[in-house]
């Protein structure tokens, strides 16, 4: 912790007082998604010459429709972490969506405060958006501004640039072998735990309906996150999503018992069961911290650490624990290395020339295929879905069906509490979409309804048929899917990956690819 101590708090209030006259105060922002108290811009503040700015503001709260359990769960831990600097001993200025006076932009409450306090300097910690970091970099023509670099994450931009320089294809398994020898995490001196970097082959396991599921821990509502549902409902009622029950926590005491849940009740399973989807069963075994990793209530090595030392004490596999490390120490690294190595345009990217608009059941579940369905439907509840729901039902839809991939990656970024474009981003429009030609996935996340059958149980409550292929009953992913690959044969037939299924394609009678084509043009003319 940066801040001064509840024990020489007073001393620093008086010095400020009679400081305040004699030196220009230093306006330190804090964005929404920096709530961790050493974060950069407080570290070496002079806690007595600086005022702390948190604000609510519309234009971010704005910028894509966001789910209502998204805004109201990172406006009540923006209060709270308020409260936890100023017991800190800083002077915080929190500017409420609802005050009066809030200008509407981060900007404009950066002027605004400043003019107030007689701040002439800006400190702040990279956002995790170019639109954001454009708008920071504009106030030097006001201020003198500090824009200091994020050292939450384990790779820095430097050492992401580095790894990636001269390679051909950045694949993130190389990437993470590094970040394993930086951080030492699961190492036996320059060897992997174990013998093997990953354990993945292991981790595809159906799961079964009578497993025991862990369920995440839930939160009730203190007067700070009442305040903030109420404002929501007021504010934002017709924004996509269910306020209430509102179960996330808003703490970093709230966030850290979440996940030493998770460590007690999930992890030993996260592995076997990571690809899993089940009905009613939402979360399965993951961890469901991505929304407080992400604004910071928690610290992504902290937490490796604590998932490595379950291994250590013999309380989960080591194929449990590894993958879980991956995703945090590999992916999370990695594709926000991408997202700032690609440069502004990346969410723009449509490698695959893909043009529909996004259909209306992304909103309002009114659709029959019963994946999709149960997706959206979770996603306007909870504000959650798991990583295969994302990638291999809604997203896998999107491909098949030739969605607009801006369209999808702004619906991506609004219905999920923990999406913030530089992690967003490169997930829908790389890993999903494969809207970047490849830079992020080796081929193409698409599969037929095969897939989803194998690995969940939504085909038992569909209208349509997994195992019918042509016709008014069968599943839309299996026809969709050799639509895809005609439509993108060439891309499809060039890649070492996939060149069978053109070859499989190739094979069918002309009357099987009449009914691929007629099945398809007729359910894609009524999205
Ligand atoms: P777990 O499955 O328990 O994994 C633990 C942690 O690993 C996550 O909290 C997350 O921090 C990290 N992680 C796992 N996979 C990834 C990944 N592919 N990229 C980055 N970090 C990862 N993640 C986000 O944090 N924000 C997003 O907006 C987001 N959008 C996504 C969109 C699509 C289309 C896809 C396919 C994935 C997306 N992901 C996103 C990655 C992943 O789905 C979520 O991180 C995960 O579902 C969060 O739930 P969890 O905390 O239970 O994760
Ligand atoms: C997502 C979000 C929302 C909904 N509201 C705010 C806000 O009012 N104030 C703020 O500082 N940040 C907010 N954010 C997060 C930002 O939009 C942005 O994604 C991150 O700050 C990027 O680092
Ligand atoms: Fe989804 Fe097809 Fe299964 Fe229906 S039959 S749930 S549309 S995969």
């Amino acid at each position: 912790m940066f801040g001064p101590t509840q024990a020489n708090r007073c001393s620093v209030q008086v010095r400020c007082q009679s400081y305040a006259v004699l030196m220009p105060k230093q306006l330190i922002l804090i964005l929404g998604d920096q709530l961790t108290p050493d974060i950069s811009s407080l570290q070496d503040a002079d806690p007595a010459s600086s005022i702390v700015l948190i604000a609510e503001v519309m234009a971010e709260a704005s910028y894509v429709r966001h789910h209502k359990k998204k805004i109201a769960f990172l406006f009540s831990a923006m209060r709270h972490f308020a409260d936890e600097l100023r017991a800190a001993g800083w002077m915080v200025e929190y500017t409420r969506l609802d005050d009066p006076e809030n200008s509407g932009s981060l900007v404009g409450e950066v002027f605004r405060v400043a003019a107030q306090n007689g701040a002439t300097s800006v400190r702040v910690t990279e956002p995790g958006e170019w639109r954001l970091l454009d708008e920071l970099q504009g106030l030097d023509a006001a201020f003198a501004v500090e824009i200091l670099p994020d050292d939450r994450f384990i790779a820095s931009h430097k050492e992401f640039e580095d790894w990636a320089e001269g390679r051909k294809a950045l694949r993130m398994e190389y990437f993470y072998r590094d970040m394993r020898r930086k951080t030492d995490i699961l190492m036996d001196g320059d060897k992997p735990t174990g013998g093997q970097w990953n354990f993945d082959h292991d981790n595809r396991k159906p799961a079964a309906r009578d497993l025991m599921m862990p369920q995440p821990l839930r939160f009730t509502p203190d007067a700070i996150t009442q305040d903030v549902l109420d404002l929501v409902e007021a504010r934002f009622a017709d924004n996509f999503g269910t306020l209430n029950p509102f179960r996330f926590g808003a703490t970093r005491a709230d966030a850290e018992a979440a996940f030493a849940h998770f460590l007690k009740t999930a992890l030993p399973q996260f592995g076997d069961y990571q690809d899993a989807m089940l009905a009613a069963e939402k979360f399965l075994y993951h961890a469901v911290v991505g929304l407080y990793l992400n604004c910071g209530l928690l610290n992504p090595l902290t937490i490796c650490r604590a998932a490595e030392a379950e291994y250590d004490a013999g309380r989960a596999p080591l194929n449990a624990v590894e993958g879980f490390i991956r995703q945090i120490i590999g992916w999370r690294e990695y594709v926000r290395g991408i997202y700032w190595r690609e440069g502004p345009d990346y969410v723009r990217r449509n490698a695959l020339g893909a043009t529909r608009a996004l259909p209306s059941f992304y909103w309002d579940a009114k659709t029959d295929m019963a994946c999709v369905r149960s997706c959206v439907e979770q996603t306007r509840d909870e504000a959650y879905a798991h990583h295969i729901q994302r990638l291999m039902v809604t997203g896998n839809f999107a491909l098949l069906a030739g969605v607009d991939p801006y369209a999808l990656h702004e619906w991506y970024l609004a219905v999920y509490a923990d999406a913030y474009e530089w992690v967003e981003a490169p997930n829908v429009v790389g890993m999903s979409q494969f809207a970047d030609g490849g830079l992020l996935a080796s081929k193409p996340y698409i599969s037929s309804g095969a897939y989803i059958d194998r690995m969940s149980d939504y085909c038992r409550g569909c209208k349509y048929d997994v195992k019918e292929k042509a016709g008014a009953k069968a599943c839309p992913f299996n026809y969709l899917y050799w639509d895809f690959i005609v439509r993108h044969r060439e891309r499809v037939a060039s890649n070492p990956r996939m060149a069978q299924m053109v070859r499989n394609y190739d094979r069918f009678t002309d009357e099987r690819k009449a009914e691929i084509k007629a099945d398809s043009a007729q359910f894609l003319g009524q999205l």
